[in-house]
């Protein structure tokens, strides 16, 4: 049986955490090897497997994945969740992207300064219900089918799920303009492997409140604004 899947990161969702659910989706088991302090990061570092220095990192089919787009890509790819051709490659291509937009958004969010946080707050959830979550919910009234591409699970339905709960994780009822996007959430919170990692317990994890915040700058040193590299 070939090893596990190990994933190399902090204790916290950041870009990791869209791998986790695409993992989780397609029901693969894999391991995490979560690092706490610098000293740790640089160990992992000096290991050699890290191309750029940087996480996420997943071991993988004997190779050693970074840039979390490429590592997302080969799980897509690997477990039937990338389209059947490449019309549907590209349209997943142009939905995942959206997404990711919206995803970086709040990653950082925890990360902008008091001072920020308040406007960030509301070009957030402007952006989610004026620019992303109208391009879903024409979508999927439109083609009438459950799924956003192709009628059967892929990667985008994945990646809108993890976006639209951390949306609400935000504000609460943010999908109430959204009728297509609520039974979305509904249906596909249910399918079996994304109703486990939903359940307590799973490898899904929190946001980042500020103690992880703490723990994250130390790790990577840094005490930028991050959020301003995500605002474009
Ligand atoms: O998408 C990617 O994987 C890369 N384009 C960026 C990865 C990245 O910036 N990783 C950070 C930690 S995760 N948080 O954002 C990182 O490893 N920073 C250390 C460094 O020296 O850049």
């Amino acid at each position: 049986m070939a090893a596990k899947p190990k994933l190399y990161y902090f204790d916290g969702r950041g870009r990791m955490e869209s791998v986790r659910w695409l993992l989780a989706a397609a029901g693969v088991e894999y391991e995490e090897v979560l690092f706490k302090t610098a000293e740790e990061f640089e160990n992992l570092i000096k290991g050699g497997n890290l191309m750029y220095q940087q996480v996420p990192m997943v071991e993988i089919d004997g190779m050693h994945l970074v840039q979390t787009r490429a590592i997302l890509k080969y799980i897509a790819a690997k477990y039937n969740l990338y389209g059947k051709d490449l019309k549907e490659r590209a349209l997943i291509d142009m939905y995942v992207e959206g997404m990711r937009d919206l995803n970086d958004m709040i990653m950082s969010f925890p990360f902008s300064l008091p001072e920020e946080k308040q406007k960030i707050f509301n070009y957030i959830l402007e952006r989610a219900t004026q620019r992303f979550f109208p391009v879903y919910e024409k979508a999927l009234k439109y083609h009438g089918n459950n799924y956003l591409v192709g009628n059967q699970l892929s990667w985008a339905d994945v990646q809108l799920l993890e976006v639209i709960l951390m949306t609400e994780e935000l504000k609460s009822g943010i999908l109430s303009a959204f009728p297509k996007l609520q039974e979305f959430k509904a249906r596909v919170s249910k399918l079996p492997s994304i109703q486990k990692f939903l359940q307590p317990g799973s490898a899904r994890k929190p946001p980042e409140d500020e103690a992880t915040v703490e723990v994250v700058k130390n790790i990577f040193k840094t005490d930028e604004d991050l959020f301003l590299q995500h605002m474009s």
